[in-house]
């Protein structure tokens, strides 16, 4: 297939490092997938699901080692280390290659190389940018196909944009995590990832492309790529208003992205336009514009079922890949929570490791980062302006933490800069998405702790600019969905019910909601939440909303330490911002 030069030219380059016994450029056709389906199937690699309840459907099992990113072997190659910054893992461009060009020579004797051409957001928008991946893995081509669009549109794109694409190489190598690597050379817009196969190691233009490489390239260009969800609220007029949600990994960006309002029947309901990634530009109209990088869905499964994410179900019932879920007898997907009534799989499901789940009593049926890939066309919540060129205006930003305690149901900062510190104050507790302990608080500002391709204090300064530069930034909330009470239970009902938050966040918008200032931004008064049908007591929405003075100095003093990493970097506005909030807190009685 006919390229340009310089795209030939270097996937030559990588065959003569990787040694493969043949390349194949990939077009993107059906024909092909199936090619490509059809050898997992024979070298046992995959298996296919039952056909009449998930038609073109695979599971994967991949190996037990390699289930989640891994952030610990994941580097930021910039000349300088404080261009990495504190917030990433640094080795010198010409350290990282001279380490892992080694580990490249040959590996992929006896293998396919497949180059990928795709395309990262609409084709036509001048959002999109186009990558090329090179893998030796079939499972990680049939995955690109569904994430991102691959083939000739994106060598479309290419001619068109005068021959310019980012190239990624990426071998599953001997899958040994002493030799895997995920390294980003942002100065030279390259990707190298060996020894992994998992999604966020692996889908290059995920992580690697749409996040790490894109803030960098955001940052240099004037525009921001986010780990951020995009929805439509539309109310009963018949307006959508659009907002972007930034959630750390596993914290149910997808199942807000995809919420079913319970009070679609007065007109409430919510529109997806993307569940994971968002790249904004800021529009002639003083607006943020935002659209979603991405083609499909990599959710996790564990927790998705018709109760709470009835959309999540319909899109993932045909032309899907499961990765490391179990396998009942008559060849359905198992997770907990696919079936709410039903606690344990059937009597011989199949576990993630391809054991029958009675031989391994202790091992989860499916593991906790187990996942669906599946096209986002069809997801039935799609907005209807999920693919427009220019994206969606976009009116507010929401965080969210996983906070078990201190972080209220929801807040609205006072104005950019305040929101800018809300995002960057960001702690949440820690999900299986990522090797490492689960359920431990750790700081993640923006939800972007894995995913800032350099020195976040930059990435800070950047919101700050990009704020002061447009006429309308958006609103700025806090949610947390996960707060518990003294018996350990969650206060708020979550799920669908969030339409209800959204709707409060809608009337602040729109300037009618109501709101008590509190020293960490406004909180909705009781009765400005709709709460008409949730036998929700009095006593429980005052705790979903309370500000405990002793748990907030508890908070700020948790950030301190972690702005004080970056330095004279930090930009002064959020140091300031960091001091005004320990003076209200101290000014609060109690
Ligand atoms: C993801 C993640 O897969 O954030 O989206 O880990
Ligand atoms: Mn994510």
């Amino acid at each position: 297939m006919p390229g340009t030069a310089a795209l030939e030219a270097w996937v030559e380059e990588c065959a003569r490092l990787t040694r493969p016994d043949q390349i194949v450029w990939i077009t993107g056709s059906e024909q092909e997938y199936e090619g490509l389906i059809a050898g997992m199937l024979a070298d046992g690699s995959m298996t296919r699901l039952n056909e009449s309840a998930y038609p073109n459907s695979y599971l994967y099992r991949s190996d037990p080692t390699d289930v989640a990113r891994t952030e610990e072997l994941t580097y930021i190659c910039t000349e300088r280390e404080e261009d990495a910054g504190p917030n990433n893992n640094w080795m010198s461009p010409r350290e990282a290659k001279e380490k892992v060009r080694p580990l490249f020579e040959g590996c992929m004797r006896g293998r396919t190389m497949y180059a990928v051409p795709y395309l990262m957001g609409p084709a036509g928008s001048p959002h999109a940018k186009v990558g090329v991946e090179i893998t030796d893995s079939p499972y990680v081509v049939a995955n690109m196909r569904i994430t991102t669009r691959i083939g000739q549109i994106a060598l479309d794109t290419l001619a068109e944009n005068g021959g310019e694409f980012i190239p990624g190489l990426h071998s599953i190598g001997d899958l040994d995590p002493d030799r895997r690597y995920i390294l980003h050379f942002p100065e030279e817009k390259l990707i190298w990832s060996i020894g992994s196969g998992y999604g966020g190691n692996a889908l290059l233009g995920k992580k690697c492309l749409a996040l790490r490489l894109a803030s960098w390239m955001g940052w240099k260009e004037g525009w921001m790529a986010e780990h951020m969800l995009i929805l439509g609220l539309e109310d009963p007029d018949g307006n959508v208003t659009y907002m972007a949600g930034a959630f750390p990994s596993a914290s149910g960006k997808t199942n807000l992205a995809m919420l079913v309002s319970p009070l679609a029947d007065r007109g409430w309901r919510v529109w997806t336009v993307g569940d994971d990634i968002a790249w904004l530009r800021p529009g002639p109209d003083g607006r943020l514009w935002a659209v979603n990088p991405e083609n499909g869905f990599f959710g996790v499964a564990p927790g998705t079922g018709p109760d709470t994410n009835p959309n999540a179900m319909t899109t993932l019932s045909k032309n899907s890949i499961f990765t490391n879920v179990g396998l009942t007898p008559d060849r359905l997907p198992w997770w907990p929570g696919i079936n709410p009534d039903e606690k344990e799989p059937p009597a011989g499901t199949i576990n993630w490791l391809g054991h029958p789940k009675e031989q391994e009593p202790d091992v989860p049926v499916a593991h906790p980062n187990s996942r669906f890939t599946s096209p986002a066309s069809q997801c039935p919540s799609i907005s209807p302006h999920w693919e427009d060129p220019q994206g969606v205006p976009i009116s507010a930003f929401i965080f969210g933490g996983r906070r078990a305690r201190v972080a209220p149901l929801v807040y609205q900062a006072f104005n950019w800069q305040h929101g800018v510190f809300v995002g960057a104050g960001m702690g949440s507790e820690t999900t299986a998405a990522a090797t490492g302990e689960v359920g431990v608080v750790r700081r993640d500002p923006m939800a972007m702790l894995p995913f800032c391709g350099y020195n976040m204090a930059d990435y800070w300064s950047h919101w700050l600019t990009m704020g002061a530069q447009i006429a309308h930034p958006p609103a700025v909330f806090h949610v947390n969905w996960f707060r518990k009470g003294s018996d350990g239970t969650f206060l708020w009902p979550g799920f669908g019910q969030n339409a209800r938050v959204l709707m409060w966040m809608h009337d602040r918008i729109h300037g009618t909601g109501r709101a008590r200032e509190t020293p960490i931004g406004y909180v909705p008064t009781p009765d400005a939440l709709d709460l008409s049908g949730l036998d929700l007591a009095p006593e429980t929405v005052e705790q979903l909303l309370a500000i405990d003075k002793h748990d907030w100095l508890g908070e700020w003093g948790d950030q301190a330490p972690f702005f004080n990493q970056f330095g004279q970097r930090l930009p002064a506005a959020i140091a300031r911002e960091h001091l005004e909030l320990r003076a209200r807190l101290d000014a609060l009685p109690g």
